[in-house]
């Protein structure tokens, strides 16, 4: 396993979004750049950027044009570089986006593939052999273009799919192997595509819908034949390089990733923890007490034993598909929340201004096709002034609210706030990083909505999750290192105050 990501914290930027320094109300290269130290003051040593490559933003940039270019609406090639030394310059890894899957429909390979003539592009691409075919079962695109054929999409209709083959065979007239020379030399250039950024000095890659590749292939075994190919040449000629998966399934470790998301999948771990609101149910940290801990438990542990010594679970405060907790939650229970997040055993992902508190908006108007996912996508806020001084432009990306809160500035100054509070959990997470084994983890107590109680190597967790103290019965600890709300009184019992959390040195 890669050393560094032991003790890594990573930050999400969503590059509209971050920091505009031209004036054109989208965020860019130079305005993250701007913006760096703020990131290292966090106690972020890593940052996730989403897709900067040009592209037609018909999804957020995960619609590629040219996977070797920079979009210039993000700055210029030079810019991307100095940014990146700058990182680096700072101690900060910086790993990109990878969209493997499918192109954007104005890709020249995906251009070449649709032209009437066979040529080299011509199986880089699913296509029927006609143009009245519509399997079943599948999404194809008729009419757009004069090859005899119709397209499959991966995601959205301006999305079509790159062809790593197909696992089982039902159509043979239109689906190659995966095994197939054509379907080989995708997986090479995709391997080309991730040389040239690695080379360039990108860190790693977070890989958009990994598992996605191969198509009828539900056990995914051949999606992760592939993944290991590209892992192995990685791990070869780039040692120091991870490779993070959007696939939130113990089945990607076992492919070569080093992380893999937990994501906000309908009753997983992750869910059942923060975000399961559904009528009658809801999750742990639901403050008046409907939730359950050993749901979160019993599969978060289960997850971890699949996972061991192979890749850590990547944990996230939210991203930019998810909607943010606030204002699902307030200040009190985001920091207990966030807290309990950075210390769970696993490498964890902070996405921009959670750091604060910005709110979700509910209802936003759909922009790039984000639809649901828009307000979740909304500038950083980082002081009262125009735009919360995200942009100097009348019009922005996405609006920020009129009155500029929560804001990075004034966060600063309150050694409470959720800003500061969040800053020291992580710098204790990164004080005793080198003496947590990564996998040794031991839930002490999870029971309904009673505090959730866990053993990390040399320390102990302690949460309460609602807004009235509980007792639970006494645990071997030793000093208390760490405390939010109030501390806990320690008796033969052991006692949480509302909205509290606490680590203790274990005994
Ligand atoms: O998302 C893939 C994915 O799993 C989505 O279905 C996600 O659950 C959905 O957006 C929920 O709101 C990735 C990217 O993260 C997303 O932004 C892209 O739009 C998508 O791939 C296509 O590339």
């Amino acid at each position: 396993m890669v050393q560094w990501l032991k003790d890594a914290v990573f930050y999400e930027i969503y590059p509209n979004s971050f920091m505009d320094s031209n004036g054109d109300g989208y965020g860019d290269f130079k305005g993250i750049t701007q913006k760096i130290p703020y990131i290292k003051s966090l106690g972020c040593n890593a940052v996730w950027l989403n897709p900067h490559y040009k592209s037609d933003f018909f999804d957020g940039g995960y619609d590629v044009v040219d996977y070797f270019k920079c979009s210039e609406r993000f700055g210029t090639e030079a810019d991307f570089d100095a940014m990146l030394e700058t990182f680096h310059a700072n101690g900060i890894k910086l790993i990109l986006d990878l969209v493997p899957g499918h192109t954007s429909e104005n890709n020249a390979d995906f251009l070449k593939s649709a032209e009437n003539v066979p040529n080299d592009m011509y199986d880089r691409f699913v296509w029927t052999k006609g143009e009245w075919e519509f399997p079943e079962g599948y999404r194809f695109i008729s009419g757009r273009h004069n090859r005899f054929g119709n397209y499959m999409v991966n995601f959205f209709s301006t999305q079509p799919a790159l062809n790593y083959g197909f696992k089982e065979i039902t159509h043979p007239e239109w689906q190659l192997p995966y095994t197939h020379p054509e379907c080989m030399k995708t997986r090479e250039w995709l391997k080309s595509v991730m040389r040239f950024w690695l080379k360039r000095g990108a860190d790693g890659f977070r890989v958009d819908m990994a598992d996605s590749l191969v198509k009828n292939d539900d056990d995914k075994s051949a999606t992760s034949e592939i993944w290991r190919d590209i892992s192995d040449m990685v791990k070869r000629e780039f040692p120091n390089a991870v490779l993070i998966s959007e696939w939130s399934s113990p089945r990607a470790v076992h492919a070569g990733f080093d992380v893999d998301f937990m994501l906000d999948h309908h009753g997983n771990a992750y869910n059942t923890l923060v975000r399961y609101e559904e009528a009658g149910k809801t999750s742990y940290f639901n403050p008046n007490g409907a939730g359950n801990a050993e749901e979160f438990a019993d599969k978060f542990a289960n997850w971890l034993k699949e996972n061991e010594n192979l890749g850590y679970i990547g944990i996230i405060t939210c991203n930019h598909d998810t909607p943010r907790l606030a204002p699902f939650y307030d200040e009190d229970s985001l920091k207990i929340i966030q807290a309990t997040l950075m210390m769970l055993p696993g490498v964890p992902f902070v996405y921009y201004g959670d750091e604060i508190g910005i709110k979700y908006v509910k209802g936003m108007p759909s922009v790039e096709c984000g639809f649901a996912r828009t307000g979740t996508r909304t500038p950083m806020q980082w002081n009262s002034k125009k735009n919360a001084g995200f942009s100097t432009a009348d019009k922005t990306f996405l609006p920020v609210p009129d009155d500029c809160k929560p804001n990075v500035e004034e966060e600063e100054k309150d050694g409470n706030s959720l800003l500061n509070t969040l800053r020291r959990t992580i710098a204790l997470r990164h004080e005793y990083a080198s003496q947590i084994t990564s996998f040794d983890f031991e839930i002490l107590h999870a029971k309904g909505s009673e505090p959730l109680a866990f053993r990390r190597g040399v320390l102990t967790v302690f949460v309460n999750p609602l807004k009235k103290p509980q007792t639970i019965k006494r645990f071997q600890v030793g000093e208390l290192l760490y405390n939010i709300g109030d501390a806990p009184s320690v008796t033969s019992e052991i006692t949480l105050a509302p909205l509290s959390f606490a680590v203790f040195k274990a005994q």
